[in-house]
């Protein structure tokens, strides 16, 4: 959680018809961006260096930057997200990723991983298989992280969630923030667990970045939550990415 950079995308105005899974009304592009300008000035305040990229408007979902890289401080790796509509989005970031990485590889065979299935902890690096990572992606990812030196797991993201890290995050110094059923999932062994508040469930993916947690407004108990543990925050507006299933890590690349 202790990051020099990231990588954020201006959402489309096409972003009106991004992926939901329960329809709340379409987010407006305009209102997004407003939003958008938001994070990226926390993430700055944070200490952050951000590369901010164009809209793409042929790419609803592309402001959703998590999805279609990993990154690592021994490079980067464009994944294959597992729609139909995102499967592009790798090729896009990839001259994003080759200005700011020394190395970077693509994810070989044809499976598929979405970055917001991957949760990266203090000594492994969780690979959640979902509706949009598959297990030859999964593996295939894991055999990069273990080439690269790190430990990495597959386990299964419970069913009815969308991506792994949509129902929990790392809050850092061992401490993960999750809703009930990952909590009770097993998957974080002995570590400190700060649970998310009942009829919350959305304010489980918050982004830990240096000093402070970035946690989305409209979540007072969990936000008490994780100021009780310990952790210094910062509440920031996720109305229109909502909407379309996405949250605060999904909209940057950090490293
Ligand atoms: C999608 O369904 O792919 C987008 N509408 C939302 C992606 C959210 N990304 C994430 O959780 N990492």
């Amino acid at each position: 959680f202790r990051f020099t950079h990231a990588i954020t995308r201006i959402p489309a105005d096409s972003v009106a018809n991004g992926i939901r899974a329960v329809d709340a009304g379409d987010p407006s592009g305009e209102k997004f961006r407003a939003e958008h300008g938001l994070y990226v000035t926390a993430l700055q305040e944070a200490g952050l260096t951000v590369d901010v990229l164009p809209a793409l408007e042929a790419f609803p979902d592309s402001c959703f930057v998590e999805d279609p890289a990993f990154c690592l401080p021994e490079g980067a790796i464009q994944l294959r997200p597992g729609t139909a509509s995102r499967e592009g989005e790798g090729r896009e970031i990839r001259a994003a990723l080759d200005a700011r990485f020394p190395q970077v590889v693509e994810l070989p065979g044809t499976g598929h991983v979405d970055g917001g299935d991957v949760l990266m902890l203090d000594d492994v690096i969780l690979i959640g298989l979902s509706a949009r990572t598959d297990r030859e992606g999964a593996e295939a990812f894991a055999k990069i992280l273990g080439e690269w030196g790190y430990k990495a797991e597959v386990c299964e993201t419970p069913e009815g969630v969308l991506h792994f890290k949509t129902a929990c995050s790392t809050l850092g110094d061992n401490v993960i923030l999750a809703t009930k059923v990952m909590a009770d999932s097993g998957f974080f062994g002995d570590r400190k667990i700060v649970q998310v508040a009942e009829g919350e469930d959305y304010a489980a993916n918050v982004i830990r970045v240096n000093d402070v947690v970035l946690v989305p407004e409209g979540y007072p108990k969990t936000l008490a939550a994780i100021e009780a543990a310990g952790f210094k925050t910062v509440v920031l507006p996720t109305h229109e990415a909502r909407k379309v299933d996405g949250g605060l890590s999904c909209l940057s690349l950090r490293f």
